[in-house]
Parts: C-alpha cells; sequence; structure tokens
C-alpha cells in the first residue's frame, strides 16, 4: 500500500517545527509535488476560533483538562474533513505543525488523562488520516523554552505558561512514543543547526516516499 503523504511535526516548544515545514514545503515544491501546509490547533476558520480560545484568551485560564482535550480534537475533527482528507485525494502533500500525538503527550502525559480516552479521541477526530510519517524533534525542554521566549517576546501563552516539569514530561512522553512506533516516527536531534536537520528531513522524506 502506498504510503499517505501526511506529515507530521512534532515535539516540545522552540524545538523547530515551524523553521522546518516551509523548506520541507519548498524542497517537495521543487519536485513538481503540491503541498499544503497547517497548523494544529487551526488552519480552518472553526480551528483558529477554538486557538485563540485554548491559547490567548484571559477569560479562559480555568479550562479543565477534559475541556482542554476536547477542544484539540475539535480542532482536528473540522482540519482533518475540511482539509487533509480532502488534499490527500488530490494526491496533494500536507505538512502538519503538530498532530494527534500532541494530545498523546500534552493532555496525556503531561496532563495525567486516561490515555485510554486520548486515544480514543484521537481515533474519531483523525478516522484513517493516520501520517504516513511523522518527525520527533527531540530537545530538552530548557532549551525549548529559551529558543521560545528568544522568539516571542510576547505574554506567553496559557500553556507555554506551565512549569518546566510540564515540557519534561512532554519530553519524555514523544521519547516513549516515538520508541514505540518506529515505523511512523522519525527521531530528530533538534539541538543541530537548521540546515543540517533540513538535510535528514529531506534524506528520511525521499527515502520513505520516492524511493519505492
Ligand atoms: N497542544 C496541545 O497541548 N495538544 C494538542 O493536541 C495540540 C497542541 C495540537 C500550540 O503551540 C500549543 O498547543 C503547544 C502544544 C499545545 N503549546 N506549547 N507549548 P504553538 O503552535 O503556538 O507553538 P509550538 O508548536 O509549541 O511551537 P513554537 O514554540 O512556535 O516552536 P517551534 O515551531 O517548534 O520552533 P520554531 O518556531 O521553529 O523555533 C523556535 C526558535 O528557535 C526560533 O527563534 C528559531 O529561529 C529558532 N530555531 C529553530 N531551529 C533552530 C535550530 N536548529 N537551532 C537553533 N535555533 C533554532
Amino acid at each position: 500500500m502506498r504510503k499517505r503523504k501526511l506529515i507530521s511535526f512534532e515535539g516540545g516548544e522552540g524545538s523547530g517545527k515551524s523553521t522546518q515545514i516551509p523548506l520541507l514545503e519548498s524542497y517537495l515544491r521543487s519536485r513538481g509535488e503540491t503541498v499544503l501546509s497547517l497548523r494544529e490547533p487551526g488552519s480552518t476558520y472553526i480551528g483558529e476560533r477554538i486557538r485563540q480560545l485554548l491559547q490567548h484568551d484571559p477569560e479562559a485560564s480555568a479550562m479543565f483538562p477534559e475541556t482542554e482535550l476536547l477542544l484539540f480534537e475539535a480542532s482536528r475533527a473540522q482540519l482533518v474533513r475540511e482539509r487533509i482528507r480532502p488534499a490527500l485525494e488530490k494526491g496533494h502533500w500536507v505538512l502538519c505543525d503538530r498532530f494527534f500525538d500532541s494530545s498523546t503527550t500534552y493532555q496525556g502525559a503531561a496532563r495525567r488523562l486516561p490515555l485510554e480516552h486520548v486515544h480514543w479521541l484521537n481515533r474519531f477526530a483523525v478516522d484513517d488520516c493516520v501520517p504516513g510519517l511523522s518527525f520527533f524533534f527531540s530537545l530538552s525542554a530548557e532549551m525549548g523554552q529559551r529558543r521560545r521566549q528568544s522568539k516571542d517576546r510576547a505574554m506567553p501563552d496559557r500553556i507555554e505558561r506551565e512549569s518546566i516539569d510540564f515540557f519534561q514530561k512532554v519530553e519524555e512522553a514523544y521519547r516513549r512514543l516515538a520508541e514505540e512506533n518506529p515505523q511512523r516516527f522519525v527521531t530528530l536531534d533538534a539541538g543541530q543547526n537548521p540546515e543540517e536537520i533540513a538535510k535528514k528531513i529531506r534524506e528520511q522524506v525521499d527515502g520513505h516516499f520516492f524511493s519505492r
């Protein structure tokens, strides 16, 4: 079976996902491919409204973890049906800045919601749209926080205000996920320079999608 041309970019905050997505997009376009780059939560009207509520609304600071999970899943369900599945059906590529693994690591591992509920909701939201390849940008939580602070001097959003312990749990959970799913995940050392990481990503994409 041909691999789904859906690639997710996962990892902690500041790990370099948003830097790499446009580089892979340009590479794929240079090969004549049509590419759609998306982010989670967001990338639909409904998803962007949910993003605002989840991250930036000062009145939403008392959100319960269960509510948070359901809002991420609602944004995802909309994104899959409105944009991801139609693009894949046309044979286009979809690059996603975070996808359902973020709910497993942030809401499951760090917020300690029952993993069986998180997995069930992930499946309900994405249906058959599972990535053909997922990159995990591995970086210490401390380094990620420093990078994020140097990029964005605005007030941290609701999730960015969590403790370093929270982000360490996220990083550990990603490591476990990548180990448990070696057929889908490629772990990248996100401490390397951006050009080196971009080269590794291109090599992996070539190997997974173009060399068979
Ligand atoms: N979340 C959740 O809890 N559950 C879910 O299901 C989903 C999401 C889908 C969305 O965050 C938040 O929602 C996120 C998880 C949660 N919260 N946190 N924390 P977002 O979209 O607002 O932001 P983010 O995904 O966390 O990404 P980010 O902070 O924008 O970081 P990034 O995209 O991984 O990194 P970057 O912007 O490419 O790079 C950060 C800085 O480092 C920047 O100045 C770069 O120039 C620099 N950089 C990048 N690469 C390098 C290298 N290789 N070396 C040195 N410096 C670099």
